[in-house]
């Protein structure tokens, strides 16, 4: 059986001595990976080591591997698997994930072996899994245990170090693209994206209210690292304030900042000077989400979430499509927690279809792939654009008719230059903060103004903590209850007594909890209407500790 590209004695070796399974309870590859506290995953890197290899065997591919926890706290730590095209692991897969992280160790070589006969893989291949990790300090013992797992199947690891979660993405792409999407290095990265952004700017930084000053809050993480590199390729054309950065601030990773802080507590950031009017932006632990925001006089702090972000985009690239003259089919993916204003916006005046699907950006990514243009995001601002490549290859091919008029040209050249400008593998902070400011600066609007486009209906977020979180299950894209019986048809209850209501709950795919989500007409009837919800799911789902309280 040993061989150099088979040697099973040498997985089970490592995993006996190095990497030997040290909890009892299994876990499950979730909504982005495996996420849990730090020390307990040594041994799930390595066997994730040991199928990344496989999966890049049987793809014939790159593939990549993520460690972060992305908005966790910082004593958890995580792993997401990329496949070829820079998107999530294939759903199929996620449940040989879940198989090689839970088996006992005597029984590995078992569980490769059907993997490998039942799914055909090749084992003679050498191949190469990128690794990226995020600033933690369990990542890079985390990462070598990862390391570990792909050289013993006799993988080649090529360690990126401490990137984004979306740089990784596009790295992957690049590489299995043959470079025909960009390089996978940082420098090309940041290199194609500034240089888009300016293009597009010109010389003219401040359009009527438009201002090019932009607070940025970096969570104390990668996103604080990277901002540094923008902002030298930038130079004036965005004047970036950095804020919760390693350098700064002396908060840990997500604590009360980033864009799950700001959107969960609705609630401006430690570490940002509070500023009347200034625009301000947050990013989350692995720089993947975005949220904007801006305080008032009254210091009531102003959300525009990944909900405003999709419908700044799809107005903006449908005006733009108009220009050249194409006829196009764009429309936009949403989960059950975009505000239910935002999706009667997008309806009824922007006339964009949208679909929703469950949490999760892998399931918004293939939904959005059936469209021309698709735009996704999750409010809580993960999301970007996928382009068909028809679609591109029939704006090049009118590009070069030359019986196509100038004004044409330069409107696809125009979209051209904003597709460049967008990180189409994956939901990229970064890449959608230079595109709203793009958009901003284009329509000379200032942060209020954005504001404007419509009201949100009043919302909150809830955390239940219950004994199994898997006892609760959905169906009709995570908005109906199936599981606790009886569950739904309370809550259904609840939410009549509300004008405007709508309430939903779901188990966390990143954490041991039920989320409750609840919006209502004010916002104290939302406050109040979550607040009923998650005692009942407190109730009815054998919650733990203390009842849930606003
Ligand atoms: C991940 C996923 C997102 C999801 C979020 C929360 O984000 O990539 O699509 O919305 O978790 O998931 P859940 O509500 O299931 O915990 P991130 O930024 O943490 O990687």
């Amino acid at each position: 059986m040993a061989n150099n590209h088979n040697n099973y004695k040498t997985v089970y070796a490592f995993a006996r001595e190095m990497h030997p399974k040290t909890e009892k309870f299994d876990v499950q590859y979730g909504t982005a990976g495996f996420r849990a506290k730090a020390n307990t995953l040594g041994y799930v890197m390595y066997r994730m080591g040991l199928l990344a290899v496989l999966r890049a065997r049987y793809k014939k591919a790159c593939i990549g591997a993520m460690i972060t926890a992305s908005h966790n706290p910082e004593p958890d730590n995580g792993v997401k698997l990329i496949d070829p095209c820079g998107e999530m692991l294939e759903q199929s897969w996620e449940a040989w994930a879940t198989k090689f992280a839970n088996v006992a160790d005597d029984r590995l070589e078992e569980v490769i072996t059907e993997i490998v006969t039942e799914l055909g893989i090749e084992m003679t291949q050498r191949v190469e899994i990128l690794v990226g990790k995020d600033t933690r300090p369990s990542s890079p013992s985390l990462a070598k245990a990862l390391c570990d797992g792909v050289l013993a199947l006799s993988g080649k690891p090529i360690d990126y170090g401490i990137v984004t979660t979306p740089q990784l993405h596009y790295f992957v792409y690049c590489r299995n693209s043959r470079n025909q999407y960009g390089f996978p290095t940082e420098e090309y990265y940041y290199r194609k994206l500034c240089d888009a952004f300016k293009k597009i700017r010109g010389k003219n930084f401040n359009t009527n209210n438009y201002q090019s000053k932009l607070y940025y809050d970096g969570a104390n993480g990668v996103g604080a690292k990277k901002i540094k590199y923008f902002q030298e390729c930038l130079g004036d054309s965005l004047m970036i304030d950095r804020f919760n950065d390693e350098l700064i601030g002396t908060g840990k990773l997500n604590y009360m900042c980033g864009a799950d802080y700001v959107k969960t507590k609705q609630a401006f950031p430690n570490g940002v000077p509070k500023e009347v009017g200034q625009r301000c932006c947050s990013v989350d632990g692995d720089a993947d989400r975005l949220m904007y925001y801006y305080l008032d006089e009254n210091e009531k702090c102003h959300l525009l979430d990944g909900d405003r972000i999709a419908i700044l985009i799809a107005e903006y690239l449908k005006g733009l499509v108009e220009d050249t003259g194409f006829d196009v089919n764009l429309g936009l993916v949403q989960t059950a927690y975009a505000n239910g204003a935002s999706t009667e916006y997008i309806t009824n005046t922007l006339n964009i279809p949208v679909s929703f699907v469950c949490t999760g950006v892998k399931y918004l990514h293939h939904e959005a792939q059936k469209y021309d243009i698709g735009v996704y995001f999750e409010a809580n601002g993960h999301g970007t654009v996928i382009f068909k490549k028809e679609f591109k290859e029939k704006l090049q091919t009118s590009y070069d008719d030359p019986t196509v008029s100038v004004e044409v040209k330069r409107a696809i050249k125009k979209l051209q230059t904003v597709i460049d400008l967008i990180n189409e593998t994956v939901g990229d902070a970064l890449s959608d903060m230079l595109l709203v400011e793009t958009i901003l600066h284009s329509k000379g609007w200032s942060i209020q103004d954005w504001e404007k486009t419509y009201t949100d209906l009043p919302n909150r977020l809830m955390k239940v903590s219950v004994k199994d979180r898997n006892t609760i299950t959905t169906t009709n894209a995570e908005r109906t209850c199936l599981k606790p019986e009886g569950l739904q048809k309370e809550i259904d209850m609840i939410v009549k007594k509300y004008k405007s209501g709508r309430s939903f709950v779901r188990p966390s795919g990143t954490e041991d909890l039920v989320r409750v989500y609840a919006e209502a007409a004010s916002k104290d009837e939302a406050d109040q209407l979550a607040l009923e919800v998650a005692l009942k799911v407190h109730e009815m789902a054998e919650g733990i500790g203390p009842e849930p309280k606003l």
